[in-house]
């Protein structure tokens, strides 16, 4: 379509007769339609074209967008644009995260229903999406509480309980008292829930767990494909997180319980009790077992007449954190059980107590005290008077040391270790244990199955059934979605159970399986749930038949580049990851990895301090619209640094970055000569007969500006785009003119280069070049090779080695003609008068080296 016979009347360009905010609105509204109307970011599923899936994490619908959005969609639009213009296919989807408290909580202060905030925002945010520019493909919008995307996570549950991947526990977990719910432990931060700060506290609770554990080994060892594509810190935290750990299982029989008088007793309850270890060179230090108090296996090794003090004990235990346990500051408090047990080896009773530091999830809750080589064993014994074994020869209270150390004292039961390194002592000791059937290698992990169920109403009902005959049976695929019950206000308040419990109408149903009365599950997934697989949603967001079209999964996955924030690190990423592998083993998606590169962007602070309401240092994004322009506002994202660092707001300035957008529009206003007839196609034809070296800085440019995109160096890009403007303005000014087809080539780039920066600014230049819309898909300006080299370069000319002159050439020269002109030169004649020139070497175009003999 060219520009006389278009009748939409879309692509002239908005003559500058209005000014400020309402000249900005009406650009960014007439650019809009233009796109919208052309389809240019629609993704296509039948293009030959390679295909590239770029993702921003979707926003949750909390309000309107904010600065840190800005940023986001800032950086994420860069790439998108850039490999639509290098002739990829993109997919460059959004949708919301739209369940979740925040909505809930609105809707309990406003009495209703938590659909109205959330419809509302996500109405406001999309429409602020639209402004801001960002090439998204509309057509694949979703929202996770919608019922054609809930339906299919119901789906993803039931195909979990179906392979044993989910199931319901009793298990203390951490409870958020203000928000009335459980926290998985990956939303427990410093003992305080990670949205609200209240500290949580342990209860018993039956709950839906996924396991994650399952595929603990494989989410670490998968991680390698990715080492050079996530950013290393997102990788060692997800391996920390993970916690891997390599060590030995220590068996120890279970011998009696000794009652007040000391009058032994055989024990009652387990005959074999374990302790994981990653010393089992300490094997024989060990002098006492210490059980977490709040695990099972202490009250079945309590005797009786110390369980009383157990209870009080655990009670106790119950409402610190985790981290309080462990912290090496705290008192080593502990309770002695009334039980013993033999030490494999020697044979030797020990006594068992129950210690708070030990936790209850970790391993299998059990510790075997080495008093003489462990701080938090030492002062456990310090202060209940156990005995202190030294078995390295490190004395207590010292930094044990692999390459130091010896074993010192072993012997008993057919083991000796005297003389060994702990290396050597470890693998030794635990071949021994295997052998005689007391132990042998083991690994475990510090993370624990992922706690799904919430006792909150906007999220996705597990589609469960309880039935008295048939137990937990789950919601047929054809009754899918489970839909919530209408509840507003009050109705929603936290109460210690789910308000959907409230529903009783709701919850009474009829069992899938036997027909009888039954009763619905009450809980909501944790809406991690839905974002562990929004990003297979997209490929296919209108399929009915299951949750994707596995063949469009196949087309677009994995996700080529992930955008967002570093707070998601852990969780998200890493449920989305798990969820993968288990549709991978489902044999419905081939990737095992979703997410091939990720990039993290840095935050958006102001004074230096992060933005918030109580400082009052909060930026509204929309006045800054206002003010500038979303171009303006979005180049200084950009241009701020690079992507993965804070952007601190005070330090920037939108006023110039606005005005360097009127200047590089000049350029193009300002370009006299002709555009080529026909369409536009990845270089300017007349350009050849222009100013040569306006040209080189253009083509120079485009070159650098590849690779800077190409390594997410954004904010150079845009430094290099400001030199070409110079460079074009000058030549308009002061050099060849607004005529020379040089500066079309320059102006023409310059749109290209801009138009991932500065959508609108770049339509603007494209339509006063005279090119039909859309410059976003005018493809990547072709780069001459031959103006890359630098025109002329200074050769150095050594005789025998030493500096006797220097030669200005072209860059092009030829190693006859360079060794020509080096030997003519007066200076070089000098050096050699009277010898014998037995060699020349020339490294064309930079050096000679003259080889003489008397
Ligand atoms: C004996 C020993 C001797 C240990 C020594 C350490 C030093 P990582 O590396 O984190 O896996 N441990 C085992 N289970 C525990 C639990 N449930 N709660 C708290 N601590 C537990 O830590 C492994 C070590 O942590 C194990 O090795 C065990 O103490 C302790 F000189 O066993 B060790
Ligand atoms: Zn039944």
């Amino acid at each position: 379509m060219t520009q006389d016979q278009d009748t939409t009347g879309t692509t002239a360009p908005i003559p500058p007769t209005t000014t400020g905010r309402a000249r900005h609105a009406e650009v960014e509204d007439h650019w809009q339609e233009v796109w919208e109307t052309l389809g240019v970011f629609r993704a296509r599923d039948d293009g030959a074209r390679e295909r590239r899936y770029l993702l921003t994490m979707f926003p949750y619908p909390s309000g309107d967008l904010h600065m840190g959005h800005a940023e986001v969609l800032a950086l994420e639009d860069v790439v998108a644009r850039y490999w639509r213009q290098l002739g990829y296919d993109v997919l460059n989807p959004i949708g919301w995260d739209s369940f979740g408290l925040p909505a809930e909580n609105a809707a309990i202060r406003r009495g209703e229903h938590p659909e109205v905030f959330t419809e509302t925002n996500i109405a406001t945010q999309a429409r602020s999406i639209r402004r801001y520019g960002v090439s998204f493909d509309w057509s694949r919008r979703l929202q996770t509480s919608d019922p054609a995307f809930l339906r299919w996570t119901q789906w993803l549950f039931v195909r979990l309980v179906e392979r044993g991947l989910a199931y319901r526990a009793t298990a203390p977990v951490n409870w958020c008292p203000q928000d009335g719910t459980v926290l998985a432990h990956e939303q427990v931060v410093d003992g305080a829930c990670e949205r609200c700060g209240t500290p949580v506290v342990r209860r018993d609770l039956t709950q839906w767990f996924l396991r994650i554990t399952d595929y603990a080994d494989r989410l670490v060892d998968e991680m390698d494909a990715l080492v050079g594509h996530w950013p290393e810190k997102v990788l060692a935290m997800q391996r920390h997180w993970i916690g891997r750990s390599a060590g030995a299982r220590v068996d120890f029989a279970v011998v009696d319980v000794a009652d007040a008088r000391g009058a032994r007793t055989p024990h009652a309850g387990p005959r074999t009790v374990s302790a994981f270890t990653t010393r089992p060179e300490t094997l024989f230090g060990v002098t006492f077992l210490a059980v977490a108090p709040d695990a099972d296996v202490a009250r079945a090794l309590c005797a009786p007449e110390r369980a009383e003090a157990l209870e009080a004990y655990r009670a106790a235990s119950l409402t610190l954190s985790d981290i309080d346990r462990q912290a090496t500051s705290r008192e080593k408090t502990g309770v002695f059980l009334g039980a013993w047990v033999e030490h494999p080896a020697t044979g030797e009773r020990l006594p068992v107590w129950a210690a708070d530091h030990v936790l209850p999830g970790y391993a299998s809750g059990i510790v075997m005290g080495v008093p003489a080589h462990d701080e938090r064993d030492r002062a456990f014994a310090a202060r209940h008077g156990l005995a202190v074994r030294p078995v390295l020869t490190t004395a207590p209270g010292e930094e044990t040391s692999q390459a130091r150390d010896v074993v010192v004292h072993s012997d008993g039961g057919g083991l000796t270790l005297d003389g060994l390194s702990p290396a050597e002592a470890a693998a030794r000791t635990t071949t021994w244990l295997g052998t005689r059937g007391r132990g042998g290698p083991q690994v475990v992990h510090r993370l624990r199955d992922w706690l799904v169920s919430r006792q909150r109403f906007w999220g996705a009902p597990v589609p469960i059934v309880h039935c008295t005959a048939c137990g937990e049976v789950p919601v047929p695929d054809d009754d899918l979605p489970v839909r919530l019950p209408d509840l507003r206000g009050e109705a929603l308040a936290p109460r210690g159970v789910s308000p959907l419990a409230g529903a009783e109408d709701w919850v009474r149903t009829a069992c899938p399986r036997c027909g009888r009365e039954a009763r619905r599950d009450t809980d909501t997934l944790d809406t991690f749930v839905d974002s562990s697989w929004y990003f297979l949603r997209y490929c296919s967001p209108g399929h009915t038949d299951g949750p994707f079209d596995p063949e469009a999964v196949r087309r677009w996955m994995p996700v080529a580049q992930y955008v967002g924030g570093v707070e998601h690190a852990v969780l998200h990423l890493l449920y989305s990851r798990f969820v993968t592998k288990v549709l991978h083993d489902m044999g419905l998606v081939d990737v095992v990895e979703p997410f091939a590169t990720l990039l993290n962007q840095g935050q958006v602070i102001n004074q230096g301090r992060a933005m918030s309401k109580s400082l009052g240092n909060g930026v509204d994004l929309g006045a800054q619209l206002d003010a500038y322009g979303v171009d303006a506002v979005r180049l200084t994202m950009v241009f701020a640094g690079p992507p993965e660092d804070d952007v601190d707001w005070a330090d920037l300035s939108p006023g110039s970055m606005q005005r360097f957008l009127g200047r590089v529009l000049r350029v193009a206003q300002d370009v006299r000569s002709p555009a080529a007839a026909g369409s536009w196609s990845t270089s300017c034809p007349a350009a050849a007969d222009g100013d040569a070296a306006l040209r080189r800085v253009t083509h120079r440019t485009v070159q650098d500006v590849t690779g800077l995109l190409d390594t997410s160096r954004f904010n150079v890009a845009v430094a290099r785009l400001m030199e070409l403007t110079n460079a074009a303005r000058r030549a308009i000014d002061a050099g060849p003119g607004p005529a020379d087809p040089a500066v079309r080539e320059a102006a023409e780039s310059l749109a290209i280069l801009l138009s991932m920066f500065a959508p609108y600014t770049a339509e603007e230049m494209w339509a006063a070049l005279g090119h039909d819309p859309s410059v976003a898909v005018a493809g990547w300006p072709q780069v001459d090779p031959a103006l890359l080299a630098e025109s002329t370069v200074e050769s150095v000319v050594q005789v025998d080695g030493r500096v006797r002159d220097r030669v200005t050439v072209d860059a092009s020269v030829g190693e006859d003609d360079l060794r020509e002109t080096a030997l003519a030169r007066e200076a070089v004649r000098r050096a050699v008068a009277g010898r014998t020139v037995v060699r020349v070497v020339v490294r064309a175009p930079r050096v000679v080296n003259v080889v003489t003999r008397a």
